[in-house]
Order: structure tokens, then sequence, then C-alpha cells
């Protein structure tokens, strides 16, 4: 059973990028990572699950370096014979990667548990933190755009995010139940942070807070929680999330993304660890707020920016 001394909430690339430096920074076991299964979708009969493969890979050392999802060591026959056929290859599924997909589908369509799927995996890949899916049940999000009503994946890879995004639904969310896994992480007696990756926030974290009871469960635990900004300055490192605040009327930058965690969430974020250039911006962050520099290029980065996290001091805790 885990009981692991911290929690990571977390997305795909970004958030995988953290959670493997804090793999790498604490004893084996004693890392949890908690991840959003809102973009999960069926595929070509399939059941994928981009976010739980992102950082079982990265932590894995197997992911593709420079997209930061997929695998590094792959090849594309089945995709290609697929587009022959007129199939669509829009979505990149290499052969290793289709796989795990195969497996994958074949036992949840057996009725087997992602949470119970996802572990296995990870124990074939030699990972020592759990990788936990935020439920086994199926939460979906979806967007309203000018262009109408389009599922996660179809806007984020095949229109690559360029319709105007006005409002986002996490369908099934309200129904969905944590998973039993990550409820029982939340009550390990070692239990000492908990840490959301600098993930999108509407797109990433959103989903993982929608389900029922998890802000309450969250703030139960009675241990800090701290938020790694997503953005610098008010550009994303990486991917929509600059563009989809704009859209949604939300200042883009630091102060937008502790904004929206705190009223949509409130009394939940405890302190906010930013970039050393949003150092001005402090004084307009509602918690305690720790600075650094935050672009993880690097192993060494991700290594600097897991150790501030778990440095980070929040005075007095909770009471
Ligand atoms: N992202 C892309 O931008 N294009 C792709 O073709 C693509 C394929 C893909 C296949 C498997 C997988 O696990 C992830 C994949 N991703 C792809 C990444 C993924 O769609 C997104 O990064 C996440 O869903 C957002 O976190």
């Amino acid at each position: 059973m885990s009981t692991p001394r911290v929690i990571l909430l977390c997305g795909g690339v970004g958030g995988a990028k953290l959670a493997l430096g804090l793999d790498r920074s604490l004893p084996s076991g004693d890392l949890a990572i908690v991840v959003n299964t809102g973009d999960d979708f069926d595929h070509l009969g399939l059941r994928i699950c981009p976010d739980l493969d992102t950082v079982l890979y990265t932590l894995a050392g197997v992911v593709h370096p420079e997209q930061g999802w997929g695998r590094a060591d792959e090849t594309f026959a089945m995709l290609d014979e697929l587009a022959r056929r007129g199939g669509p290859d829009w979505f990149r599924l290499g052969d290793r990667d289709l796989a795990l997909h195969l497996q994958r589908s074949l036992r949840w369509r057996r009725g087997d548990r992602l949470t119970e799927i996802t572990a296995d995996l990870v124990s074939q890949f030699g990972v020592h933190s759990a990788i936990l899916p935020m439920t086994d049940d199926i939460v979906a999000t979806r967007l309203d755009t000018a262009e109408g009503t389009l599922d996660f994946q179809d806007y984020f890879v095949r229109r690559r995010c360029a319709p105007v995004v006005r409002e986002i639904h996490y369908d099934g969310a309200t129904a969905a139940s944590m998973s039993p896994a990550f409820l029982r992480a939340l009550s390990s007696p070692r239990l000492e942070r908990i840490v959301i990756a600098p993930s999108n926030p509407l797109l990433s974290i959103a989903p993982i807070l929608s389900i029922p009871g998890v802000s309450d469960q969250l703030r139960k635990t009675g241990v800090p929680i701290v938020a790694v900004a997503p953005l610098i300055g008010d550009r994303a490192v990486k991917g929509p999330t600059a563009k989809l605040m704009q859209e949604l009327g939300m200042r883009a930058g630091v102060v937008g993304v502790y904004d929206f965690y705190a009223e949509r969430y409130p009394a939940l974020i405890d302190a906010m660890l930013i970039d050393r250039s949003d150092g001005h911006e402090a004084t307009a962050i509602g918690c305690v707020v720790a600075s650094t520099d935050t672009l993880m290029q690097t192993m060494d980065d991700r290594l600097r920016v897991a150790q501030s996290v778990l440095e980070l001091s929040v005075k007095g805790g909770r009471p």
C-alpha cells in the first residue's frame, strides 16, 4: 500500500517534467502522482489515456525528448499503413505506443479498473512512484468554441487549439468518484505536502478538482498545498494556457492563475512557486509566494524546481 509523503496533481507534458524532478528527488515510494484523465478518449477502437502515458513514459525515461509525449524510440508503420487505407492519421500513434493502448483496451473492456491497469504498467516500466488516475470513471473534457463543441483531442491535436473557446465542460465529472487509491493516498499518515503541477489550470487541473469531494479532501489533509505557476510573464511555457485564459476573460499571468484557483476553489492554495521574472507580481497574489527559474529544460532544472517546491516554507501550515 502506498503511503506517500508528497502528492502531485498533474496533467501531461509540463506536469510530467516536475513529476520527474520530484521522482528523482524523493526516496522510492514517497511520491504519488494523481493524473488528469479528462483528455482520455476512444480512438480507432482503443482507450487512449495521453496524460497517464506521458507521465509513465517520462518517469520510465522512454519519452520522446522533444515532443514530451509518445516514445523516444518509435516507428509509425501502423499509422503510415492506416493513412494509405484512408484511415484517420491526425493522432500520431506510434507502433510501440500502440501495443500499450491495445493491452490497456483489452483489460478495460474486460472490466479492469484504470487504476489497476496503470499500476501494472508502472511496475512493468520499473517506475517507483505511484501513478494514479484521478478517477476510474469516464470524465471527458469538452470545449464550446466558435466552431461548435469539440472533444478535447479534436480541439488540442486536430485543430491545434485554434478555435476560440467560450466554455469548458468536464462531462461526467459530477457523477464520477475520486479513485479509491487517490483517497487512500490522501490519508497517508506520512503526507507532508500536496503539489499542483505547472499544468494547464483549466484543461489539466480543473478536471481533477471538478470531481465531487476532491477539493474538500485535499483541504482536509491539513498539509500545505503548493501550486507551481504554468506561466512565465503572460506566456505559457507550452500549450494554450495563456490563449485560453484570455478567451475566457481571465488575466493571463501568474496573478490570473492564482485568482482562478482562489475563486473557484476557495482556501485551497497555500503557496505558489512563480518564476523569478514574475517576482514583482508577488504582492498581488493572496498566498505565500516563492520564486525560482521555473523553466524546466534540463534535468537540473527539473530537480531545482522540485527542490524549491519541497522546501517552500508555508509558515504555520493550515490550522
Ligand atoms: N499530441 C499532439 O500534439 N499530436 C499528436 O499526434 C499526439 C499523439 C499522442 C499519442 C499518444 C499520446 O499518449 C499522446 C499524444 N499526444 C499528441 C499528446 C496529447 O494529445 C496531449 O499532449 C495531451 O492530451 C495534453 O496534455
